[in-house]
């Protein structure tokens, strides 16, 4: 098997996986899915950060039969487990060689999504769906894999966009917004008067999580992009009501619809900027005629909320690879979007002359993952952009303000910000100013400072007999 191939065939694969190296916690005492299961991911989150925290498998829900399973890409280590690989470097070998190209699926005849079918009332009432903050609207799929084809082309998307469960349980609110894909597909149907089929995957192996919540432009099915992440191609069953297929190991699948000015009441719901995020307002609605399932199904979600949690460190994560992939300006050696504040990129580069810091910073805006970032500090290659104590060291030391700090304004940001000015997101015009602080050590070299060390040859010396000081 080689790097990267891993071929989780379901979730449950990789639950076993995550439950053999420690990072699954089973919670056997009965749980209330309304607040408690948030409460109890919140803490797990806020108390050992995103590097400790362990996924969790809420046993025994009350009213609901079926287990849950909580924050399973909620760490780096998870995710780099997800895809095989054991160091970020690794990962972003995958990322470049693997996410340039498909892996076509393959369609089979029969799968365990399809064990139980309920075509007559379904009910989502019966399944452990959480409200997870105080405020939400009512409880939300957090991990809804929507899977809809283009009415023209035909094209599959696979994208994750938040299900709120509506008084009937049968029908859910979304909210995808403008620039997502299902958005597009929708307003295509909706100009012909027709309805969009849907089908809603919950319960994945998870590439097809980290591929549907990767930024890949219109038109990538990110189902095939999970097949090239995975090193083998996913296997996909056909609806039953709907034409469109779903991962046929899949736990739960939603069937159903959006139809033209059919909309509904949605939010609020405690979004990844740790903000809620917009009113309560009419949003459209997802009809389910069918719900097909495993006998034994396990449901899954996320805690979406203050950071650090699940949703921003996908987001963060893909957004350094794409970011690194999209850079017109070459020169740039790392990218670490911070997963507490995703709006934050420090970047370090390799500095080919004066101003060139100013130069890949506005380049990095300019990509389509730039979107999500609003303030970029660029450092010299010699700073880890993932330490503090580095960062701090070079933002005292080689910034001048006055020259290296740059606001642009009116550009467009992300929707959800909560800085924006309440008129910019009501209107959709969602512009905000953007900031360029360039930390690299400023003039030609020779001009500025040699930073200071001890003599090298001395310090190989003392770092190679270092018993010899007894100082160990
Ligand atoms: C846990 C999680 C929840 C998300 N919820 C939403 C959502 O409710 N609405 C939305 O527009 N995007 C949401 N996103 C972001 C999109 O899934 C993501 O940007 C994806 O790339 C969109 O797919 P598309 O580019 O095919 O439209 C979520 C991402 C994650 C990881
Ligand atoms: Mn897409």
């Amino acid at each position: 098997m080689g790097v990267g191939t891993v071929t989780y065939n379901d979730m449950r694969q990789f639950l076993q996986a995550l439950d053999r190296e420690g990072e699954l916690r089973k919670i056997s005492t009965p749980v209330d899915r309304k607040f408690e299961v948030g409460a109890v991911a919140f803490t797990e989150l806020q108390q050992k950060g995103l590097d400790n925290n362990k996924a969790l498998l809420f046993e025994k829900l009350t009213g609901s039969p079926f287990p849950l399973a909580v924050n399973l890409l909620a760490s780096p280590k998870r995710y780099l487990m997800a895809l095989g690989v054991s160091s970020r470097q690794e990962l972003h070998q995958l990322w470049m060689e693997r996410t340039s190209h498909s892996l076509e699926p393959v369609v089979v005849q029969k799968g365990p999504a399809q064990e139980v079918v309920t075509e007559k009332d379904p009910d989502l009432g019966e399944f452990p769906i959480p409200v997870w903050n105080d405020k939400d609207g009512g409880p939300f799929i957090t991990m809804p894999m929507v899977i809809s084809k283009d009415p023209e082309t035909g094209e599959r998307n696979c994208g994750i966009y938040r299900l709120m469960v509506r008084e009937d349980r049968s029908s859910t609110g979304i909210l995808a917004a403008s620039y997502r894909h299902i958005a597009q597909h929708c307003n295509k149907a909706f100009a012909k008067g027709k309805p969009l089929p849907v089908a809603v995957a919950i319960g994945v192996e998870p590439a097809i999580v980290i591929a549907a919540a990767a930024s890949f432009p219109l038109g990538v099915d990110e189902i095939g992009r999970a097949g090239s992440l995975r090193g083998a191609p996913v296997e996909m069953i056909k609806c039953h009501s709907v034409p469109l297929e779903v991962p046929a190991t899949a736990e739960i699948i939603l069937e159903g619809e959006i139809s033209p000015g059919d909309i509904g009441e949605e939010g609020p719901f405690g979004e990844f900027t740790g903000y809620y995020g917009g009113e309560r307002a009419k949003r459209p609605i997802f009809r389910i005629r069918c719900i097909t399932r495993r006998k034994d199904a396990i449901d899954v979600g996320s805690y979406v909320g203050r950071p650090p949690q699940e949703d921003a460190l996908l987001l963060a994560m893909n957004a350094e690879m794409e970011i690194q992939r999209q850079c017109p300006v070459p020169g740039l050696k790392e990218v670490f979007v911070h997963p507490y504040g995703v709006f934050n990129a420090v970047c370090s580069i390799e500095k080919k002359f004066d101003g060139y810091g100013k130069m890949i910073g506005m380049a990095i805006f300019s990509t389509w993952p730039g979107r999500l970032i609003k303030n970029v500090i660029l450092v010299d290659e010699d700073i880890d952009p993932r330490d503090a104590n580095q960062l701090f060291w070079a933002l005292a030391m080689r910034l001048n303000p006055e020259r290296d700090v740059d606001i642009i304004k009116d550009v467009v940001g992300v929707s959800l910000d909560p800085s924006l000015p309440p008129a910019e997101r009501t209107s959709g015009r969602n512009r905000i100013s953007k900031m360029i602080i360039d930390a690299t050590e400023p003039f030609k070299k020779g001009d500025f400072p040699a930073t200071c060390m001890p003599e090298a040859n001395v310090l190989d010396q003392v770092k190679a007999n270092r018993s010899r000081y007894g100082i160990d």
